[in-house]
C-alpha cells in the first residue's frame, strides 16, 4: 500500500469522496489513477473552489476536502478560507508542495513556510515530517476540522510523497479512527439556566447559526413555544444560517448589528438567552449600553472562544442542540404562563416603481419559491429585505457568508446544490458580489448544477453608499457599477441567462428557471439604495 491508496481509503472512510480543486503540477501526483468512486469538482479559480467546498460542507454537514495549488493557489484562496472559518465550515484544505529534496533549496513553486501562510484562518496547519505520515496527518486535519468549533484545517503535501509505501497495519489503525466530540453541558449550569428562565418576567431568545448547524432547530422551537419566548435572530452579518422559523408567530425579527441598537431593541427584557451565536456579530460601531437596563444575558455556544471573548453575560460551552434538549428536560413539561408577543406583520411588496424595488423583486421570488427551496444569499443591500420577504422557515434552508468576504454566495450555492441534489437552490446575488466568484458559472454549467441565480442589478455598490452615510464619508470614488452585464457574462460561461424587467417578467422567468434541470440565471434591474423590508 502506498500513501495515495491509504489517503484515499481515509477519505472514503469519512465519506469525503467529492474533492473540490484546481490542479497544478504539484497536485497531479495526488490525482494519478483517480478512483472511480470519487468525484473531482473543478473550479477555475481558488476562491471559488473553497467557496464551493464551504457550501458543500455546510449543506452536507461533513468534512470536505479542497485541494489547492501550492503557494499561489493558497494565496488566491485566502479570502474564502477566512469566510470558511467564520462559517465554521469543516474543510480539509490541502495544497501540493515541491518535492522534499527541493524544498530546502526553495526551488520554483516551493510553498515557503507553507504552514504559516494560512495560519490565522485555520484551526491547524501542518506539513508531515515524513511521507509515511501523510495519511495520519490528513486524518488529524479531518478530526480537527470536524470538532467544535468546526473550521478549516490545512495540510501541505510534498508532491513526491504519494507513491511512498506505508505500513498497512499501522495506517489501517489511523484510517479506522473516529472522534466523537458533541459534548453535553455541565448539568449544574443547565439547572441554573432553567431556573433563571423560569424565574424571568420578560425573557427573550436570540438564535444564531449554530442552532441549525448542530441540529437544534426543533429544540429551539420547543423551548420558545413552551416558555413563550419572543425570538430574535442574531444580527445578520454573522448569521450565516437561520436557527428558527421566521414565519413563526413568536419570531420578532433580525437584531440590528450594532451595540447601541441591540440594547435598544431588547429594552425591557430581564433575561436574554442567546443560542448558537457569538455575542454579538456587531459590525458598524454604534456605541451604547451593551445590555438594556436590568437585563442579564446567558449564551449557549459550542465555541470556547466565542464564550470567552463576549463583552458581557455568562456562557455555557457545549453542543447547542444537546444543551437545548437538556434545558427542555430540566424545565419540565408544562407551558410557561407568559403573554405571547405580537407577531410580525405579513410582508408587503411596497410601491410599484420602474425599475422595481429590491423589495418587490424579493416579494416576487417569495411568491414562486418552491416549498423545499434552499436560499444562498449575497446581495448586501437587500439582505434584510430577503429575510423579511422570504421568512425562511425550514432547517438547512439558508446560507449566508458570515465572514463578509464577497464571492461566497455564487460559489457556495454550487456546493450546496451538489450536496443537496434533491432540493431546489436559489442564489440571490448583487451584481457586484457576483464578480468575485464569476468563474463559478463555468462549474455550474460544466457539471450541470441546477442552481437558479437571481441577480439584483442596481448598478452600484449600494451598501457602501449606505455605509458612507453612516461613516460621514463624502466624495468616495469607486461606488458605481454601470454596465456590468452579468447575464451576458454568465452565457459566456455556459449558463443560460435572461435579463427581465418588472415583476411579471421576473415571476415568469423564475418559474421557468425553477423548472429547468440545469443552471440558469435571471438578471433584473432594481432601484438603487438599501432595501430594509
Ligand atoms: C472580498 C471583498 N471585497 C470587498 C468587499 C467590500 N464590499 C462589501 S459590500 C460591497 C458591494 C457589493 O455590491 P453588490 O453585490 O452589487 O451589492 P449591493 O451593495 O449593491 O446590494 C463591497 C465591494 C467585501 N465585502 N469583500
Amino acid at each position: 500500500m502506498n500513501v495515495r491508496e491509504a489517503s484515499f481509503d481515509l477519505f472514503r472512510k469519512h465519506g469525503m469522496t467529492t474533492i473540490f480543486g484546481n490542479p497544478g503540477s504539484t497536485e497531479l501526483p495526488m490525482l494519478a489513477e483517480f478512483p472511480e468512486d470519487f468525484r473531482y469538482v473543478l473550479g477555475l479559480q481558488e476562491a471559488v473552489v473553497v467557496g464551493m467546498a464551504d457550501g458543500f460542507a455546510q449543506a452536507s454537514g461533513r468534512a470536505t476536502h479542497v485541494n489547492l495549488h501550492t503557494a499561489p493557489g493558497v494565496g488566491n484562496a485566502m479570502g474564502a478560507i477566512f469566510n470558511a472559518q467564520a462559517n465554521k465550515s469543516p474543510l480539509l484544505v490541502t495544497a501540493g508542495q515541491q518535492v522534499r529534496a527541493q524544498v530546502t533549496m526553495n526551488a520554483n513553486l516551493t510553498n515557503r513556510d507553507a504552514t504559516r501562510v494560512v495560519h490565522p484562518f485555520v484551526k491547524w496547519s501542518y506539513e508531515p515530517a515524513r511521507a509515511e505520515d501523510v495519511p495520519l496527518a490528513l486524518g488529524h486535519g479531518i478530526h480537527v476540522a470536524s470538532t467544535a468549533p468546526r473550521g478549516p484545517a490545512f495540510v501541505s503535501l510534498p508532491m513526491d510523497d504519494w507513491n511512498v509505501g506505508v505500513d498497512e497495519a499501522e495506517v489501517g489503525l489511523a484510517i479506522e479512527r473516529s472522534v466523537s466530540s458533541r459534548a453535553g453541558a455541565d448539568p449544574a449550569s443547565v439547572e441554573a439556566l432553567a431556573k433563571r428562565i423560569a424565574g424571568a418576567k420578560n425573557p427573550v431568545l436570540v438564535v444564531g447559526p449554530d442552532v441549525d448547524a448542530s441540529g437544534g432547530w426543533d429544540d429551539a422551537v420547543a423551548l420558545a413555544e413552551r416558555q413563550k419566548l419572543p425570538v430574535w435572530a442574531s444580527p445578520a452579518p454573522g448569521g450565516g444560517r437561520i436557527g428558527f422559523p421566521e414565519n413563526h408567530p413568536l419570531f420578532q425579527g433580525v437584531l440590528p448589528p450594532a451595540i447601541g441598537p441591540v440594547a435598544a431593541t431588547l429594552e425591557g427584557r430581564d433575561l436574554i438567552v442567546v443560542v448558537g451565536s457569538s455575542v454579538f456579530p456587531y459590525y458598524p460601531y454604534i456605541p451604547g449600553p451593551l445590555l438594556p437596563e436590568g437585563a442579564r444575558l446567558v449564551a449557549i455556544t459550542s465555541d470556547p472562544d466565542e464564550a470567552a471573548r463576549a463583552p458581557m453575560g455568562d456562557a455555557i460551552v457545549a453542543d447547542v442542540a444537546l444543551t437545548l434538549r437538556a434545558l427542555l428536560e430540566e424545565l419540565g413539561g408544562g407551558d410557561a404562563n407568559r403573554a405571547e408577543p405580537t407577531p410580525l406583520p405579513d410582508p408587503t411588496a411596497g410601491e410599484e416603481m420602474d425599475p422595481i424595488s429590491p423589495t418587490m423583486a424579493n416579494h416576487t421570488l417569495a411568491g414562486v419559491l418552491p416549498e423545499d427551496a434552499i436560499v444562498v444569499l449575497e446581495a448586501p443591500s437587500a439582505t434584510l429585505s430577503v429575510r423579511n420577504q422570504l421568512r425562511i422557515s425550514k432547517p438547512g434552508s439558508y446560507f449566508f457568508g458570515a465572514g463578509g468576504g464577497l464571492g461566497f454566495g455564487l460559489s457556495a450555492a454550487i456546493g450546496v446544490q451538489l450536496a443537496q441534489p434533491d432540493r431546489p437552490v436559489v442564489c440571490i446575488l448583487g451584481e457586484g458580489s457576483a464578480q468575485y466568484a464569476i468563474t463559478g458559472f463555468w462549474t455550474a454549467a460544466a457539471y450541470n448544477v441546477p442552481v437558479t441565480f437571481l441577480v439584483l442589478r442596481n448598478e452600484e455598490y449600494a451598501i457602501l453608499k449606505w455605509f458612507a452615510g453612516l461613516e460621514e464619508v463624502q466624495g468616495a470614488p469607486g461606488l458605481d457599477l454601470p454596465a456590468v452585464n452579468t447575464s451576458e457574462v454568465a452565457k459566456g460561461y455556459g449558463v443560460p441567462a435572461e435579463r427581465v424587467s418588472g415583476a411579471d417578467e421576473l415571476e415568469a422567468s423564475l418559474k421557468k428557471s425553477f423548472d429547468s434541470d440545469g443552471p440558469s440565471l435571471v438578471e433584473v434591474p432594481v432601484q438603487p439604495g438599501m432595501a430594509l423590508f
